[in-house]
């Protein structure tokens, strides 16, 4: 018998961050499939756009939604809009592939119920970052955010609930999932800029989901 015998067998492993914050890894490997074919779609309704912060930078990350309620930042702030503003139109509906998996991923970390509206995607090229941040756009805190990990590996930043606070790394790599809820909900967190690699999915590129309950 293998030391790693979940990793040969594809099955997901649970590793508790804190409290509030499991990282579910491979949860997301059986669906992989499914996850890009979808992607691809929703990519040609609303194709992926490197948004501005309100202080007038442009970001590395690329960036587009999916569901009732989309993230944007502009020259006028962060909001969640039911607009795509580049396309004029509402954002491209939530697959049920996706809906389904965020859903189990926080019913297996003890959030039961999470239905949610609005689904971030961030496309990570080689030196793309993104730099310690909070998540509170959204409505209600109660809610658990879950993320999706596919393609090359990225390290991971997880602070405090402070700025200041120590950062804590985690590589996340292809099809690991993490839903951070409870205390962990509004702790900083980012991600250090890619290093080059290849995956045979994704090729030089990292995607991340994340599922949020926005209003
Ligand atoms: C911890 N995305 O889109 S996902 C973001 O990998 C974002 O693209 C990163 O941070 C990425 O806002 C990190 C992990 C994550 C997402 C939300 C969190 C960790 C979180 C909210 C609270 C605490
Ligand atoms: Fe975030």
């Amino acid at each position: 018998m293998s030391l790693f015998e979940d990793a040969e067998q594809g099955r997901s492993r649970r590793e508790e961050l804190c409290s509030g914050a499991v990282v579910l890894r491979r949860f997301a490997l059986s669906d992989e499939t499914a996850i890009l074919a979808a992607l691809d779609g929703l990519m040609a309704e609303a194709p992926l756009r490197h948004m501005v912060t309100p202080g007038g930078f442009r970001m590395s990350v690329a960036m587009t939604n999916c569901g009732s309620w989309g993230w944007v930042t502009d020259n006028t702030g962060y909001r969640y809009d039911a607009i795509d503003p580049q396309s004029g139109k509402p954002w491209p509906g939530m697959p049920d592939v996706f809906a389904k998996l965020a859903q189990e991923a926080a019913a297996d970390a003890g959030f039961e119920g999470f239905v949610p509206d609005a689904c971030l995607i961030n496309r990570y090229a080689p030196g793309a970052r993104l730099s310690l941040h909070q998540d509170k756009n959204e409505r209600d805190f109660g809610a658990p955010i879950v993320s999706v990990s596919l393609g090359i590996p990225a390290v991971f930043l997880f602070g405090g609930s402070r700025r200041e606070e120590k950062a804590m790394r985690v590589r996340l790599t292809h099809g690991d999932v993490v839903v951070w809820g409870g205390p962990a909900r509004l702790r900083y967190h980012g991600v250090l800029p890619l290093k080059e690699d290849y995956h045979p999915l994704t090729g030089g590129h990292r995607i991340n989901l994340t599922f949020r309950k926005a209003a």
